[in-house]
């Protein structure tokens, strides 16, 4: 009774045998290794450098003259040394210099605007962006910080004048501790709740991760790690620009005797000998890790608390 079917059943397989032949025919084109499976191989990553995207050199015309702004930032508060009682810990700053038009603010429209980097101990910077009003470190731990901050513009890259950037170093008491025998009265308590919650539309913050500061000499050479951070998303995708603030050092491509050295995933290592930023083409979706380091002249790693070599992974969507 199945020799009925038998007939057909040979027909849709012969159909089906064609197609994956013409596709794996189709697929042999392109393919360098053997076409005996239709198993995609993994794709592999080739970046390139490329030149300033034209987006950003159109955004920049359309700025006029802030891109050659110097401005000038300066930690109002934590202030050097600063003892904190409590995990929340208000960022004052105070911007100068010559701006040309150049003032941190987040259009509502597009979401986007001039910003400042803020960064706790080494952890990924957050946006800061109304300067009015002060920038909430939220759940920071006991112990010793690092605060570092530089302005930035609406894609992220950073201002690199004198005076630019700033780094502070403070302690914060009994920071996020909940269970602490409360010695206080009440008042103190509602403080303390009040402030891991923030109310919509209050300041700008950010609730960060525990982490200590590094054990950092603001006097040697320092590579600050900004960009790129998070995720990257469609046009935003490709290039993707790397980007840090050096102090205390100069790229050889400067006229120095540093270099940076970055590596992506498990490549091999390349090369930064201008402090400026550059764009990379060709990334491929999923979690990358990129690595920055600062490099001495003699080429090996230049230690510094622990900041100058920093890892981030970062997640690609096309
Ligand atoms: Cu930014």
């Amino acid at each position: 009774m199945p020799v009925n079917r038998n007939p057909l059943t040979l027909l849709f397989l012969l159909v089906f045998a064609l197609l994956f032949a013409s596709c794996s025919a189709a697929n042999s084109d392109n393919a360098s290794t053997t076409a005996t499976s239709s198993v995609t191989p993994p794709a592999t990553q080739t970046l390139t450098v490329i030149p300033r995207p034209q987006k950003i050199l159109d955004l920049m015309k359309a700025r006029g003259e802030q891109d050659e702004a110097k401005p000038v930032l300066k930690i109002v508060s934590p202030a050097k040394d600063a003892v904190i009682n409590g995990s929340t810990v208000e960022v004052k700053l105070d911007l100068s210099g010559d701006l040309k038009g150049y003032m941190p603010h987040k259009d509502p429209t597009t979401g986007k605007g001039n910003h400042i980097h803020v960064i706790l101990d080494n952890q990924p910077y957050e946006a800061y962006y109304e300067l009015g009003q002060p920038f909430e470190l939220r759940n920071v731990v006991a112990g010793k910080h690092t605060l570092r901050v530089f302005p930035s513009r609406p894609w992220h890259e950073s201002y690199k004048n004198e005076g630019a950037f700033q780094m502070v170093e403070f302690t914060v008491k009994s920071g996020g501790d909940a269970s602490k025998p409360t010695t206080t009265n009440s008042g103190q308590t509602m403080a303390n709740n009040n402030s891991g919650s923030a109310q919509p539309g209050a300041r700008e913050g950010k609730d960060f991760a525990a982490s200590a500061a590094g054990n950092v000499d603001p006097a040697k050479p320092l590579l600050t790690y900004s960009r790129p951070k998070g995720e990257y998303k469609g046009e935003d995708a490709d290039p993707i620009m790397i980007d840090f603030w050096l102090s205390g050092a100069k790229l050889k491509g400067d006229g120095g005797e540093y270099r940076v050295r970055y590596v992506i995933d498990d490549d091999d290592a390349k090369y930064i000998d201008k402090w400026e930023p550059i764009w990379l083409s060709g990334w491929i979706s999923g979690k990358h890790k990129v690595r920055l380091e600062l490099l001495d002249k003699e080429g090996k790693p230049l230690e510094n608390g622990g900041y100058n070599t920093t890892s981030r992974e970062i997640t690609v969507v096309k």
